[in-house]
């Protein structure tokens, strides 16, 4: 299909300029352009933004801190004045409250409900942690509003191809019975690359 930003299906495009736009913290900041977005959510220090940073080889665009919990605004970054790759704050971080709905992000589940340019999630799961009940819920979600998501594995420089294969094995098995969870998933890592020509194909079809 032809894209009808003309973009170069070629993933030099992730190369371009890419600038921090604005971190959003009420939905009425959110950028008044019709720029397709594509966004990246998961549990805190899942990786997302070391992930965007790698994506687009620059090494501190996004910042990245080994506390959880660090990116608490919605954050765009304009890539070329093309798309808008969007660092969403994690979910399931609170060291107190036990009640799940308390770990969600108000700000974040309505950006989900209502983004009209947003046309892809992609949802992230640490590898060596494995999918939490939260995680699951989280694609309950996304699969109740039917908001498009893939499923990026992160960090999979720390596991073997033993936790691979039973990660490979839980998602099929999940594909069938999850209806906005796109066919297709990463493996991913910021450390070796893994996963980054997969990513930025994924994210130059949508466009
Ligand atoms: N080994 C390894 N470590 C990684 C990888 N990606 C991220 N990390 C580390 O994981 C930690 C968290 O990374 P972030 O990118 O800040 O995670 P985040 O999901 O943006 O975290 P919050 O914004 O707090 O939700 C950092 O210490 C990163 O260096 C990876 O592919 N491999
Ligand atoms: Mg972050």
């Amino acid at each position: 299909m032809e894209s009808v930003l003309n973009i170069e299906k070629d993933l030099n495009f992730f190369r371009k300029q890419c600038n921090f736009v604005l971190g959003v913290a009420s939905l009425k900041q959110l950028p008044q352009t019709n720029l397709p977005e594509v966004a990246f959510w998961g549990r805190s220090n899942v990786g997302k933004s070391s992930l965007i940073n790698c994506l687009l080889n620059r090494k501190s665009l996004v910042k990245v801190s080994s506390t959880p919990g660090k990116t608490k605004e919605i954050n765009f970054f304009s890539l070329n004045e093309e798309l808008y790759l969007v660092d969403l704050p994690g979910y399931g971080y609170a060291r107190v409250s036990k009640n799940i709905k308390e770990l969600w992000n108000d700000l974040v589940v309505d950006y989900l409900i209502k983004a009209k340019n947003l046309r892809r999630v992609y949802l992230l799961i640490d590898a060596k942690v494995g999918f939490k009940e939260i995680d699951f819920n989280i694609m309950d979600f996304l699969d109740y509003y039917g908001r498009s998501y893939q499923i990026v594995f992160t960090k999979v420089d720390k596991i073997n191809k033993y936790v691979l294969a039973d990660l490979k094995s839980q998602v099929e098995s999940m594909l069938g019975i999850r209806p906005a969870c796109y066919p297709e998933f990463i493996f991913s890592s910021t450390s070796t690359r893994d996963g980054m020509n997969e990513l930025g194909k994924s994210i130059l079809n949508i466009l």
